[in-house]
């Protein structure tokens, strides 16, 4: 109906919204309203700090490609998981943070309600066919009070959302082009991972999928 978003306001739950559980809910297409922009930002990103297969403390490489923006990037190697100022391969600091994602990571906080929702890191991951990410907790973060904000964009996944411990059995939750999830409070630190990507052609990303996740790494 098209009375509810011309009488839409700025923040809070809309219809459309839904909760996975307590602290998680799915936007979706959230995103498609800032795609161009969005695409055009990822574009320089990229430019500036290519999408790379980092090595995990155990010495795997991982399937996922990954790049960052803001001013903390997560990187991986043998000593261990972590942010980092500075991208490992160029030396350089991270890309900055483009402002069409500190406004849509903000809008999809606030309308999850977290308010003040302000990301200092943008890790950006890249699946192909086939390419998965195994059950794992997001721990590096410095406070866990802040919730995180994931925009999924190009093929469609599959998302395993687990419980407080890596035994507790899944959800499926599919991931379209467009999708946002905020996870926050007693979801924050749930297992989660994405199935192997099925083959699949996006019209704009064409193999790919891209996740964006916005996280609060410092203080
Ligand atoms: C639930 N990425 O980068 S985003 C990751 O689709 C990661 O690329 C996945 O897991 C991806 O760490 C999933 C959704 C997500 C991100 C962080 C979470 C879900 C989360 C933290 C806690 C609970
Ligand atoms: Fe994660």
């Amino acid at each position: 109906m098209i009375t509810t978003d011309l009488f839409a306001t700025a923040s809070g739950p809309e219809s459309g919204d839904e909760p996975l559980c307590e602290g998680a809910v799915v936007l979706r297409g959230f995103a498609l309203v800032d795609e161009s922009p969005l695409l055009q930002a990822l574009d320089r990103i990229v430019a500036q700090a290519p999408f790379r297969h980092l090595v995990t403390p155990g010495g795997f490489r991982m399937s996922v490609g990954m790049t960052n923006a803001g001013t903390l990037g997560w990187v991986s190697d043998r000593r261990g998981y972590r942010y980092d100022r500075v991208d490992p391969d160029s030396g350089r600091s991270w890309p900055s943070m483009p402002e069409v994602f500190l406004g849509l990571a903000g809008a999809a906080a606030a309308q999850a309600g977290f308010g003040a929702f302000v990301p200092d890191a943008c890790l950006i991951n890249r699946y192909r066919p086939g390419t998965r990410l195994t059950l794992h907790q997001d721990r590096n973060e410095h406070d866990f009070a802040q919730p995180i904000v994931s925009v999924s964009l190009g093929i469609p996944a599959v998302f395993l959302f687990g419980g407080m411990q890596r035994s507790d059995r899944p959800r499926r939750v599919p991931l379209a082009h467009g999708d946002v999830v905020v996870w926050g409070g007693a979801s924050r630190l749930r297992y989660h991972g994405v199935l192997p990507l099925k083959p699949n052609r996006h019209d704009v990303l064409g193999e790919s999928r891209i996740n964006l996740t916005f996280r609060r790494a410092g203080p």
